[in-house]
């Protein structure tokens, strides 16, 4: 680089497009009509989807890179599984796919830059390193996300920010926290003093368990991929991918009829 092309910006220049950039970034975040925490593949799938549809929507992830459970494949082999009922979707984001007799693979780099990328273009938000520790509540209805940034709230007394939503999406995997929050204070129905959690692994049965399960937790909470298996007990399924992508999907053709004739929030 010369001294010529050097002066053309000044390191603060640099620092006050990120600043911009990210505070628009995160401004629209705030409002939105569906928020989803966890960027995994089933996160990532409904947040493409429910963006395509015309909704305003946000991801809040808690780790650096998106992708959950999808990078590593199995034993970090990046390599993932899925079954014939989702290959429409894998074609549809343009990832490569090859058969292996009944079933398929993909890179799973290639699979998670694409999701990435996918509900990206349609118009969502990725937050990442934003970790999301309760739900907003009111008159029995949730209506948003209390969020922090990652490692801020558990070391410092630091408040946490709420994006405020008209349908919140729990995808954090199994850890299911969201459905947790609800648990925890016996606002689930039945009161269960734990939630049933996941069963052992049968891979076909939690494939299909994981599409067909997708459901509202409570009025404005839905639970989608593995977080569903864990908030209603349901198999694992280990590293077969076909499922997550579905259940994505199917929860955000719910959530697009439920709040069909509200219409999409206004985009700012
Ligand atoms: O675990 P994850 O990939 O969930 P999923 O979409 O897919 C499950 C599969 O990856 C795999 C499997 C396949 O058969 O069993 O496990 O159901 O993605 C969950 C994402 O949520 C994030 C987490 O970092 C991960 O990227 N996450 C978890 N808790 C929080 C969170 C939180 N409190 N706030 C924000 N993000």
């Amino acid at each position: 680089m010369n001294d010529s092309s050097m002066g053309e910006f000044k390191e603060t220049d640099i620092s006050h497009a990120i600043l911009e950039s990210y505070s628009e970034k995160f401004g629209r975040a705030l409002e939105s009509d569906v928020a989803i925490v966890g960027a995994g593949p089933s996160g990532l799938v409904a947040a493409w989807r429910l963006a395509q549809a015309g909704f305003r929507v946000v991801v809040l992830e808690k780790r650096l890179s998106p992708g959950g459970g999808v990078w590593g494949g199995s034993l970090g082999m990046n390599e993932v599984v899925v079954q014939k009922q989702a290959l429409g979707i894998l074609d549809e984001a343009g990832v490569r796919h090859h058969s292996r007799g009944r079933i398929f693979t993909a890179d799973a780099m290639e699979l998670a830059s694409a999701l990435c990328l996918k509900a990206l273009h349609a118009g969502a938000a990725l937050l990442n390193l934003m970790v999301a520790e309760d739900l907003c509540l009111h008159e029995s209805r949730v209506t948003g996300v209390v969020a922090n940034r990652t490692m801020l709230g558990e070391n410092f007394p630091i408040d946490p920010i709420v994006f405020s939503s008209r349908a919140v999406i729990d995808a954090t995997g199994h850890e299911a926290v969201l459905a947790h929050c609800l648990q925890r204070r016996g606002l689930l129905e039945n009161s269960p003093e734990r939630l049933p959690g996941e069963g052992p692994m049968d891979a076909p049965s939690g494939e299909h368990f994981v599409e067909n399960s997708v459901t509202e937790l409570y009025p404005g909470l839905w639970v989608t991929g593995m977080s569903i298996c864990a908030s209603v007990g349901g198999p694992r399924m280990g590293p077969i991918f076909g499922g997550m992508l579905l259940s994505g999907s199917r929860v955000a053709a719910l959530i697009g009829q439920s709040l069909k004739g509200t219409g999409p929030m206004p985009s700012t």
